[in-house]
């Protein structure tokens, strides 16, 4: 029986809603913990700095049409257009939304994630996105898991994603939160206990009586940055809230109730009462890095930044409006807002409640991606920067000296007041914020796919190279240690962003210039004169490629011709993405192993497509330095088969 009619007889069944929701779209393997399983999508998302090599791929294979419910193309990270390359991606995307049956979100409609939550995202329904923070939407009650673009692609295609079967783990929450302490706290208290990997392999679903206390979007800004823990994805019950939030949408038709576990539905439990949490910070350069506020009254603040997927919906920002109000910022203290979308915006703007922060001193920024990922707004050196985002990795403000830290709204704008780090009861009595009960619903800045698909060209402009060759693993090879990396490498190291850089994501021989341009600039050009004599390896350590879904952290590489990334561990999408362009992820047996290699060693490995195929072990031997590194991989048969035909693509094309 399908979920929804399952629901719709009120059958209360006692497992988690994860697993519901998951058993409900299962097209391939048995749901056990750890076994891999092929799930079908209902919804896809990208947006534009993963969407053009989402879409490129898409069109390899050959396809007439999307097979999924729904797909959405938002435009909201690469918005600077300091020259034509952003324009022409736009270009691009619009006219291969128009083609495919493709929903298309205009630049200046908002950021994916909060768009996606007010006007797509459904209970009960799998979403995947080509963005790591896709599992906002799990703040509504659906199954919603970042990717990379070639996932979502074949998704696109019909095809399934596949997953490990996660753990599920509870977080019950009780009690409600005091005055100036906000949801972003919740999260960061979860950061706190399990850190930047203890979510890895799990997903977080949330239960208990404080459940109620939380508005829709108070829940999306805990599974949004959820992300940060590493888990598969974070989701919330659908209720009587998710439905009024539904109603205010003019959605309400979408609504079913998925009522909420109990503590025998989870295979662990994480306990937070809402009433004794405090305000938090995460410090540079991790979000995992959580401490209390009060240990950083008194620092000095140069530059607060509101907004980004995870804290810029109405209710965050009509209470940044009510404390500005009638405030000034510090004088040695610069204050910038991106709204979260153009309704959030529109909404501010009638109502004057964008002139109350334009009159505190606020520079009111685009409704975009915008500081979050270095595309403006960089502060200035060594600044100490304060930003309601989910993520301070090195080097990501546009700063590379620059040390940013993660903050609730009411803390960001406390900060921006006084100048410096302090307790945001300073501002006064915590100002009751009324959401309107109903709000202008405007859908003119999103495009319906076009009636006439075969009169639609697709338009390239020049930025948009084509994809490179894909070659099948060889059987044996040799290959030199490129850089030996520390732990929680993030993508942003491997294939940083920003201004400079991403407007080249739909240009691979381009972008390829700047991989690892955060710790070794040298890195492409040794990897380049290397490529012909056999290759390279990347060494890595716990947790190699957190955060970002970005494949060309894969992509490049693979360009620059590595064949193998041998780590203590990887992260998910990572992980995956290495898999889809045919990079073999290892990790070390023994971690000892690590400690020994080092750069510049060349290494050999033998039999490797055949050692696949039998799922033996996979010896690596350092021929530099005379000794053997046994190494392990829990690959699915359709991994094993992927990574030998050199990657998805070649694997999707030639098996379909
Ligand atoms: C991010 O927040 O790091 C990004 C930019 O949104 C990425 C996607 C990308 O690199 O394009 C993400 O979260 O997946
Ligand atoms: Fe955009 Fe930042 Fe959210 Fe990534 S984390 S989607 S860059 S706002």
């Amino acid at each position: 029986m399908m979920l929804k009619n399952r629901l719709e007889k009120g059958i209360h069944i006692m497992v988690s809603i994860a697993k519901k929701i998951l058993k409900d779209h299962l097209v391939e393997g048995t749901y056990k913990v750890g076994e891999e399983i092929g799930i079908r999508i209902d919804h896809t998302l990208t947006q534009d700095a993963t969407g053009t090599m989402a879409y490129l791929q898409f069109e390899a294979m050959g396809l007439n049409k999307v097979k999924t419910e729904l797909s959405v193309s938002i435009v909201d990270h690469n918005t600077l257009q300091t020259d034509f390359k952003n324009p022409d991606d736009h270009r691009y995307l619009q006219s291969v939304a128009a083609k495919y049956g493709i929903t298309f979100s205009r630049p200046g409609n908002g950021i994916c994630h909060q768009i996606f939550l007010e006007r797509f995202a459904q209970p009960g329904k799998t979403l995947i996105g080509s963005d790591s923070h896709t599992p906002t939407a799990g703040g509504i009650g659906s199954i919603a898991i970042g990717a990379g673009g070639l996932d979502v692609a074949v998704a696109m295609g019909g095809g399934p994603f596949y997953l490990k079967t996660p753990n599920i783990i509870g977080v019950k929450l009780t009690g409600s939160l005091p005055n100036y302490v906000a949801a972003k706290d919740i999260i960061l208290e979860v950061l706190r206990r399990i850190s930047v990997k203890g979510g890895v392999g799990k997903i977080l679903e949330y239960f208990g009586s404080g459940v109620k206390t939380l508005s829709v979007p108070e829940r999306a800004t805990i599974t949004n940055m959820g992300a940060e823990t590493g888990a598969t994805t974070s989701i919330f019950p659908s209720d009587e809230i998710t439905k009024e939030f539904l109603k205010w949408q003019e959605r309400e038709d979408e609504w079913v109730e998925i009522p909420e576990g109990t503590d025998e539905d989870y295979d662990e439990i994480i306990e937070i009462n809402l009433s004794e949490l405090e305000p938090l910070v995460a410090k540079p350069h991790s979000p995992g890095s959580v401490v209390p506020l009060s240990e950083l009254y008194g620092m000095k603040v140069d530059q607060v930044a509101i907004g980004s997927c995870t804290n810029s919906s109405l209710k965050d920002l009509l209470t940044v409006s009510a404390l500005l109000k009638g405030r000034k910022i510090h004088q040695n203290t610069v204050l910038g807002i991106s709204p979260g979308s153009r309704q959030v915006l529109m909404e501010l703007a009638k109502k004057g409640h964008l002139a109350e922060a334009i009159t505190a001193g606020a520079r009111i920024l685009e409704s975009a991606c915008g500081p979050c990922i270095g595309m403006g707004f960089a502060p200035k050196t060594d600044a100490v920067a304060v930003r309601t985002f989910n993520r301070n990795f090195f080097g990501r403000t546009g700063t590379k000296s620059a040390q940013a830290y993660l903050v609730s709204p009411e803390v960001a704008v406390a900060a921006a007041i006084f100048g410096e780090f302090t307790d945001p009861k300073k501002l006064g009595p915590y100002p009751k914020i009324e959401i309107p009960s109903s709000i202008e619903i405007d859908d003119s800045m999103l495009l319906a796919p076009s009636s006439h698909p075969e009169e639609v060209e697709i338009i390239r402009g020049p930025n948009i190279a084509p994809l490179p060759e894909f070659h099948p693993l060889l059987e044996d090879f040799q290959f030199k240690v490129l850089i030996k990396t520390e732990d929680d490498i993030t993508t942003d190291h491997i294939m940083p962003a920003g201004a400079k850089i991403l407007p080249l994501r739909s240009n691979l021989p381009e972008i390829s210039k700047y991989v690892f341009e955060q710790i070794d600039p040298t890195f492409p050009n040794r990897a380049l004169e290397n490529k012909e004599k056999g290759g390279g390896i990347i060494i890595g350590g716990e947790n190699y490629g957190q955060g970002s879904s970005r494949e060309h952290a894969a992509l490049a590489p693979m360009f620059l011709g590595i064949k193998t990334v041998l780590t203590k561990s990887f992260a998910r999408i990572h992980r995956d993405n290495l898999v889809n362009f045919g990079i073999l992820p290892l990790t070390f047996k023994n971690n000892e192993d690590f400690d020994k290699i080092k750069a510049g060693d060349i290494l050999e490995i033998k039999n490797v497509r055949n050692s696949l195929k039998e799922i033996k072990p996979i010896t690596v031997r350092n021929i530099t330095q005379n000794f053997d590194i046994e190494t392990s991989y829990d690959f699915s048969e359709r991994e094993r088969e992927i990574i030998i035909a050199g990657g998805k693509l070649s694997y999707t094309v030639a098996s379909s």
